[in-house]
């Protein structure tokens, strides 16, 4: 083991009286919960590209992190570098998975094929590591938003050249997550929108980014990769509107173009709410088209309107996330991936373990909060109970498609108006109150 961080020993549970802000409280990797251990459900994975290459720099300056494992390192070397380091921490964790984009783990070469030979050499030192340390990989995916080349986008550029390039990164990333065992493979859009319409062709630049996915399906066919695939909503930044932009956006556009077999979605919540969302709500529309496959879990700043990554620590929100989850069959081949990075003002390396150990623990609590919700059974029963005119009768039949206009208008005439009752908001609310 690399001595990146000599003074911080395995991540143990403590539980909830431990004052120890290296120990888990609440996360008990092994516990069992509704049939399966804690570390099945939730299934923890840890970024590359914040973890490791997070910097602290913001569009005010540059970056604050004190990272000793690569003073005087650049390029490769400074890739090669990191690797160890990263599963130094993802160990000490006891997360069993990580994610990654092609250019976090290495360097833009020169042009493509240094790229590419860059890229091998550290997917050796990724396979080494991962046999090592038993960490295995999520998702991969492609960074195809940060060089110039797709200033105007990949997929959805104007420029078929940098569609090119685009398709050939994700080739060879779709090549690289197979090789390393990856259990699925993320698209974002990174760039894959508009800032204005004046020069945008719409439904051109629709076509587009459905022909690449359909490529990209193609190609994983070829390589007889079996991994899952994940479309990430978001509704901007970098651009002014991004297409993939919220769950019922993603699912449209699939539906659309015929990929609903081939994708399900990656949800994020500082994406949820920079869409006017929470990441309840996200969670239920992708259940409910069978969509839900992964998340990437953290928070925005409510006072801040950008995406600023945070780590989430807000037991609501891992409550409702877990109550969605468990609700819809659990985490498959998706997980619970902290895509959320430490603050500019939290530069030392052990602020990555508070931060990681706290998502740990929030969401641990979240999932045990949302298994004594179910098996109360109290929120089910209400809401069944509220649907209950839906069950027999009536509601049945039209839910069978018995019954027409002219049947319910017969109804009406009969029965007159509903006797509605009330929905108990504030009744729920103190019921969920008594879990938290
Ligand atoms: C950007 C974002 C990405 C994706 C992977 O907001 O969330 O890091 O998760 O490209
Ligand atoms: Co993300």
């Amino acid at each position: 083991m690399s001595a990146a961080f000599p003074n911080i020993p395995k991540i143990q549970y403590e539980g909830p009286r431990s004052k120890n802000p290296l120990a888990f409280k609440h996360y008990d990797a092994s516990a069992v919960i509704e049939g399966k251990t804690l570390r099945d459900h939730l299934r923890f994975s840890v970024v590359y590209w914040h973890t490791m290459c997070g910097q602290g720099a913001d569009m005010f300056g540059w970056g604050t992190a004190v990272r000793p494992w690569e003073a005087g390192l650049s390029g490769l070397d400074l890739a090669k570098a990191r690797v160890p380091v990263f599963f130094e921490i993802c160990e000490k964790l006891g997360a069993p998975y990580y994610a990654f984009h092609d250019r976090d783990v290495a360097p833009h070469g020169k042009d493509l094929k240094q790229s590419n030979q860059w890229l091998d050499t550290i997917t050796k030192l990724l396979k080494a590591q991962q046999k090592k340390t038993g960490v295995k990989l999520l998702w991969g995916t492609a960074q195809l938003f940060a060089h110039p080349r797709y200033a105007h986008g990949a997929a959805t550029s104007c420029d078929a050249n940098a569609f090119a390039f685009g398709a050939a990164q994700v080739k060879k990333a779709l090549e690289v997550t197979h090789e390393l065992g990856g259990e699925g493979y993320t698209f974002w859009g990174g760039r894959e929108g508009y800032s204005t319409l004046w020069n945008t062709n719409m439904k051109r630049e629709l076509e587009h980014l459905a022909k690449f996915l359909h490529m990209a399906v193609a190609y994983k066919k070829e390589i007889g990769f079996k991994g899952q695939f994940y479309i990430e909503p978001k509704p901007k930044e970098p651009t002014k509107h991004q297409y993939d932009a919220d769950a019922a956006a993603c699912l449209n556009f699939l539906r659309e173009y015929d990929l609903m077999d081939h994708l399900k979605l990656n949800l994020e919540t500082n994406h949820a709410t920079l869409a006017g969302h929470s990441m309840h709500h996200e969670l239920e529309v992708a259940g409910a088209a069978g969509a839900l496959g992964s998340i990437d879990a953290n928070t925005g700043d409510l006072m801040l309107g950008w995406d600023t990554d945070q780590f989430p620590t807000d037991i609501y929100l891992t409550t409702q996330c877990m109550l969605s989850i468990l609700k819809y069959g659990g985490l498959k081949t998706g997980g619970v991936n902290f895509d959320a990075k430490v603050r500019r003002e939290s530069f030392e390396p052990v602020d990555l373990f508070h931060a990681h150990i706290g998502g740990m623990d929030a969401f641990a609590r979240g999932l045990k909060i949302a298994a004594a919700i179910r098996a109360d059974g109290r929120l089910d029963a209400f809401v069944k109970n509220r649907y209950r005119t839906w069950d027999s009768g009536l509601g049945k039949d039209i839910e069978k498609g018995k019954v027409g206009f002219a049947q319910l208008e017969a109804h009406v005439l009969e029965h007159g108006d509903p006797k509605l009752e009330s929905g108990r908001q504030e009744f729920l609310e103190n019921l969920i109150n008594e879990f938290i």
